[in-house]
This record gives structure tokens, C-alpha cells and sequence, in this order.
């Protein structure tokens, strides 16, 4: 298999292993030149794991029966030469289902049972609840063995209208069409599939969901992972055209949330036609293109007509002439050419910024080191020939700068102290009791109603306090760089330090998924299905969704915080602390010259052997600065 979807994963990791090869130099330089912060060494550590980790999340989101899992198998596992997913006539995937690859588990297939909707937990805590699943290991040499577990997938049964209900599974129309006082339900609720597939390998993820049913009944996928997602692949027919629900997914999970998405007219093949000429089939292919346009509002040519059942097919047999006729390969270099390279965009520039300033301040701290062994040697070459009583003089202008220096030190101190109290504070008004006080209010007021408007009224409430809350968070950091600024500013004007420029703290990120989630309510409160009675299990559901999003953008809060105080603080401690020591080094040279001033040229050559090996770290550090820039460059480039 050798396509440009292949090579455009494969070129994403391989940048990633170039950054994470850059991470590892700059910590070795760390470690063999400094004594490094526990905190720094961590945050690099912390850095290093996220780039392996990262995945690359696709998301196939559109209606029942498009082709979903038929796409999924066409674009990624052809190899395996048999389809992974169900997508066969009549059997397809009922659950949202997972795929990914996890380096420290066996391959498996986990299963959530529909049950778990009974209750309140939301999937992405019932993921850290092994017990809750059921799990089958997989044999990914054993195609039986595979496809037997992939196929339940497709599983339903069917349960009683009342045990239905309870689970929100079943509106008025399920119970109208029962006939035997039973409706048919999926007995999964979400699957996950570990499988060491090299594209998922190379961190790939592909998350394919069932349909508009399962989108509305499972509100943390609209609310959280579908806006995470770094594309979103939305799928019609050419059978079907694009109907009322349709759009509803369009418009309710697609059009606005996703970073990139793309809408794929499928079964374009049901348009091939034997009487027909080649010409009279592009047009009508043409025709419905430009239709499916018109009705997503999309330009023409966002919208690609493909068949991946050919597709599929064309891979399996290796026939090339039905593998172009397909249409698929416009789709995979759109996916290895734009979406994948401005993924690798996003997540380098974030890292790549971030190390950078790191390494900046370590270079800063090298040039001063070297300045000040400059300056010994050249104080060294004037001794020869001098007498003691000058040399006397120096060594006790130098102890006296020393003093000064400690004083400025010990004077940072309380600052210092005063920083990481104020710093706690700061990381308080973002604990998660202060968000549980601001809940506690609003779900009072919900709970003897489950009531759209009452939701809409409680949500909007709710963002405006966290809204205030961020802001309050920023001004208290502003305060804390201002502190800082103006301690740090007395190192710049008596002991010659750089100066510095300490980022200001910004909620941006958090404000923006804030903004999301707002809209989504907005839309929810606007839907008049929502407003039925019937809904208050939607609305219930709704809400706990919004609250489990609520609380994962107080964590994320907190952690930019936690580490913007580090990111803060660190570099001038540190500093500091370097500053002391060379400082230290400085004076015991020169006392031993001034016990023996024979021994000038043995001090000499011990400051040049110190000057070399400064020069040595500051080329290092330079390579590993260079790299950074280069890196942060090229993705730029790639970036659409
Ligand atoms: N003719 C044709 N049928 C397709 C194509 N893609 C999928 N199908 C069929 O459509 C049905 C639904 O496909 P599936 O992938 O399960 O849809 P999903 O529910 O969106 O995951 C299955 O019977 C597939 O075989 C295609 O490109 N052409
Ligand atoms: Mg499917």
C-alpha cells in the first residue's frame, strides 16, 4: 500500500520524532551544563509525553447508513484485505467506535453496554472505569478472529418500551411502530479498538459514529469530542441526496465546530451506468455535486464525490482502473496535504514556542557566564607585572559586588515568596470546589424541572460567572508580572541582567471552547424538539454533558495557569542562581591569584579552558535553538 495518505502520516512522524529528538538534546544540555530545576526538567518530560501521545483524531460523523464505516475501511484498512468495520449490506456499526493505537495494552475490543446510560457518568469517565466494559483481546494475524469480534459492533436486541425510555432510547415514533411492546436498542453504548495498525501507530485516530440517534442521545459527542476533533469527514449519499436529518447533523455537529471539515458525497457509483456514456455520468455526478453544495452553502469544489465501496474494492483486488474511477484519492491527499500537515502545525508551534523560550533563557545565561569570564581574563592580563595591593583592591571590589548581590538576592526573596503566595491564590480561584459553588446554585433551580429554558436560563448564568472568573484570574497574574517586573528590574539596573519580558497569563483557549459550548446551548434552546416534555431526559443528559465540559475547561485552566507561573518564575530564579555562582567562581579566582601571584598564567589558562567550554555549550545550545526556529518555520509553510 503506498499512497500519499501513507506518506503524509509517515511525514507526521516524522517531524514529531525530529521535535522529540530536539526535546532530548536540549535536556541532555541540561543536564550535562546546569543544575536543572525540578520543575523545568518535569515540564520537558511533560512535553515529550504529549508529542508521543498526541493523536491525530478523525472523526466520521453523518446519518445512518452513508457510508461511514465503508469510507473507514476503504481509506485506512484495505490492507487487511477483508472489511475491519461492519459496513456490509444490513450490518453496520450501532455504537460510536474508537480507533486508535495504544502502545501499552494488548490489541482489544472494549465494549460499554447500553446500560451504563441509566446512569449519570459520562463516557469519558466511564473510559477510566475498566470494570464497566466488556473486553475481547484481538488477534490482528487472525482475519476470523477479527472480523468476529468487529461484528459485534452491529449488535442490537430488543428491550421493553419502558427499560427503552428509562435509557432515553425511544420517542414517541419507536413506540407508535412497537407492536409487540418492545423496541429494538444497540447493546453497545461506545467501543473502543486498540489495533497496531501502522497508520494508527503513527497516531492516527478515527472515531466513526452510528448516526443522528445516537449524536442527540450522546451529548458529550456534539459538546466535546466531535469539536476536539482535528477533522470532521461528513458523509451523503448519492440515494439519499441530503434530507432534513441530514442537515441536522451538518448544522448541529459539522458547519461550525470542527477545525477542518469536509462534506464527501458517497455512492457515487449508484450513478455509474452501463447505457450511459462516460460524459453523461460525470455530469450527472456534476450535477448532484453542485446540488449537495448549494444545500451545505459550500463551494463546489468543498464537496468531493467518491464511492468507497469501489474504493474498497479496488484496493482489495488491486484493480487500478476502479481505484481511480473511485474518486477516493482526492480525498486522501486532501487529508495527507492539508489536514494532517496543520495538525503538525498546531501542536509544533505550541511546543516548539514554548521550548524555545526555555532555551533562550539558557542561552542568555551562557552569554553572561561568558561575559564574566571576559572580563576576569582581561582583568588577569592587566595584573602581569602589577603589585599585590592591586590586586588586593579587586578581589575586595568584587567581594563588595558580591554583597550587593545578596542583598538584591535576599530582597527577591520576599518577592519571591510574595509571587508564590499570590500565585496559589491564583491557582485557588480555579479550584474545582469554586466551580462546584457556582453549580450548586444553578442545578437547585434545574432539578425539580428538567426544562430546556430553565437549562438555557442556568447555562448562560454559568458562563458568565466563569467568564468573570477567567478574568479575574488574568488581572491577578498581570498583577503578579508587574511584581516580578519590578523585582527583577534592580537585577537590570545594578548587576547588568538582560531584561526580560515575562508572558502575560491569557485564557484565550478555555474562553474560546467556553464560546463553543454556548453556542451549542444556544442551539439546543432553539431546536423546538427540545421544548417537548418528553425531552426532559435529553435535557438532563444535556446538562450533565455541559457540566463534565464545564469542569474539563476549569482543569485545562488551571493547568495553563499552573504552568504559566512556572513559566514565569523559573527562568529568573534560575538566573539568579546562576548569576551567584559565576559570581562565586569569580572571587575564588581571584583570591588565588592574590595568594600567589606567580601563578597568573596557570589562572589564565584555567579561565581559558572554563571560556572554551562556555563557548562549546553556547554553539550547543545555538544548534538547538537553530533547530527550534527551523522547525517552527517549515510548519508554517505546510500550514494551510
Ligand atoms: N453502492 C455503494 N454502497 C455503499 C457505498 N459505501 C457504503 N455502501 C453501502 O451502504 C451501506 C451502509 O454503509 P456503512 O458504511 O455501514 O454506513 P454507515 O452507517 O454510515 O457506517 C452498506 O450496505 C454499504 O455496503 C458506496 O460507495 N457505494
Ligand atoms: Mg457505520
Amino acid at each position: 500500500m503506498d499512497n500519499g495518505l501513507d506518506q503524509g502520516i509517515e511525514q507526521y512522524q516524522k517531524r514529531r520524532n525530529e521535535i522529540l529528538a530536539t526535546l532530548e538534546s536540549y535536556r541532555g544540555w541540561l543536564e550535562r551544563h546546569t543544575e536543572v530545576e525540578a520543575g523545568q526538567s518535569l515540564r520537558l518530560y511533560d512535553l515529550a509525553e504529549s508529542l508521543k501521545r498526541d493523536k491525530l483524531l478523525l472523526a466520521f460523523v453523518a446519518e445512518f447508513s452513508r457510508g461511514k464505516s465503508e469510507l473507514i475501511n476503504a481509506l485506512f484498512f484495505a490492507d487487511l484485505k477483508q472489511r475491519l468495520l461492519p459496513s456490509d449490506v444490513g450490518r453496520t456499526t450501532m455504537c460510536p467506535t474508537e480507533l486508535f493505537y495504544d502502545m501499552d495494552s494488548e490489541p482489544y475490543l472494549r465494549l460499554l453496554p447500553i446500560e451504563t446510560r441509566l446512569r449519570d457518568d459520562s463516557i469519558s469517565r466511564l473510559k477510566r472505569l475498566p470494570i464497566e466494559w466488556s473486553s475481547v483481546r484481538l488477534e490482528p494475524d487472525n482475519a476470523q478472529q477479527m472480523s468476529s469480534a468487529m461484528g459485534t459492533l452491529a449488535d442490537v436486541k430488543r428491550v421493553s418500551i419502558a427499560d427503552a425510555q428509562a435509557m432515553g432510547l425511544c420517542d414517541a415514533d419507536d413506540v407508535a411502530k412497537s407492536v409487540d411492546g418492545k423496541v429494538e436498542v444497540p447493546v453497545w453504548r461506545y467501543a473502543m479498538i486498540n489495533f497496531p495498525h501502522p497508520l494508527l501507530k503513527s497516531g492516527l485516530a478515527i472515531l466513526d459514529t452510528p448516526g443522528l440517534n445516537a449524536l442527540g442521545a450522546e451529548p458529550e459527542l456534539t459538546l466535546n469530542t466531535i469539536p476536539n476533533a482535528h477533522a470532521v469527514l461528513f458523509l451523503l449519499a448519492t440515494d439519499t441526496g441530503v434530507t432534513r436529518s441530514d442537515l441536522d447533523i451538518w448544522e448541529s455537529s459539522v458547519r461550525r465546530h470542527a477545525n477542518y471539515h469536509v462534506a464527501i458525497l458517497n455512492k457515487v457509483d449508484m450513478l455509474w451506468d452501463d447505457l450511459k456514456s462516460d460524459a453523461e455520468i460525470a455530469s450527472s455526478i456534476q450535477k448532484q455535486k453542485a446540488q449537495t453544495a448549494q444545500q451545505l452553502q459550500l463551494r463546489e469544489d468543498q464537496v468531493i464525490a467518491l464511492s468507497a465501496q469501489k474504493a474498497l474494492l479496488g484496493k482489495i483486488r488491486g484493480d487500478k482502473a476502479l481505484l481511480q474511477r473511485s474518486g477516493i484519492a482526492v480525498l486522501e491527499s486532501l487529508l495527507a496535504d492539508q489536514i494532517i500537515p496543520a495538525r503538525q502545525a498546531m501542536l509544533y508551534k505550541s511546543v516548539c514556542s514554548e521550548v524555545q523560550t526555555m532555551a533562550n533563557a539558557s542561552r542568555q545565561n551562557v552569554a553572561m557566564q561568558l561575559d564574566g569570564v571576559r572580563q576576569d581574563m582581561e582583568q588577569l592580563s592587566a595584573f602581569s607585572g602589577k603589585n599585590r595591593e592591586i590586586v588586593t583592591n579587586l578581589r575586595d571590589k568584587l567581594i563588595k559586588e558580591k554583597s550587593a548581590y545578596d542583598a538584591t538576592t535576599m530582597n527577591f526573596k520576599v518577592t519571591r515568596a510574595l509571587i508564590q503566595e499570590q500565585g496559589r491564590q491564583l491557582l485557588d480561584a480555579l479550584a474545582e470546589e469554586v466551580l462546584d459553588e457556582m453549580l450548586v446554585v444553578g442545578r437547585a433551580s434545574l432539578e425539580d424541572c428538567w426544562t430546556t429554558p430553565g437549562l438555557v436560563r442556568g447555562m448562560n448564568d454559568l458562563f458568565a460567572q466563569i467568564i468573570q472568573r477567567f478574568h479575574d484570574v488574568e488581572d491577578r497574574a498581570a498583577k503578579i508580572v508587574e511584581l516580578l517586573d519590578a523585582a527583577y528590574l534592580r537585577f537590570h539596573r545594578e548587576h547588568g541582567f538582560p531584561l526580560l519580558n515575562p508572558p502575560l497569563l491569557t485564557l484565550d483557549s478555555c474562553r474560546q471552547k467556553l464560546a463553543v459550548l454556548m453556542q451549542q446551548v444556544d442551539q439546543f434552546g432553539r431546536d423546538p424538539a427540545n421544548l417537548i416534555m418528553e425531552k426532559r431526559f435529553m435535557v438532563k443528559k444535556f446538562y450533565l454533558s455541559l457540566v463534565a465540559e464545564a469542569q474539563g475547561m476549569f482543569v485545562l485552566a488551571k493547568t495553563e495557569a499552573d504552568s504559566w507561573l512556572r513559566r514565569s518564575l523559573d527562568p529568573v530564579v534560575m538566573r539568579i542562581r546562576d548569576h551567584k555562582k559565576q559570581l562565586e567562581i569569580r572571587i575564588e579566582n581571584i583570591k588565588q591569584v592574590h595568594d600567589n601571584l606567580d601563578n597568573l598564567q596557570a589562572r589564565t589558562i584555567a579561565l581559558k579552558g572554563q571560556q572554551a567550554m562556555l563557548e562549546q555549550q553556547q554553539r550547543e545550545i545555538g544548534v538547538i535553538l537553530q533547530g527550534l526556529i527551523c522547525m517552527a518555520d517549515t510548519d508554517l509553510a505546510g500550514q494551510v
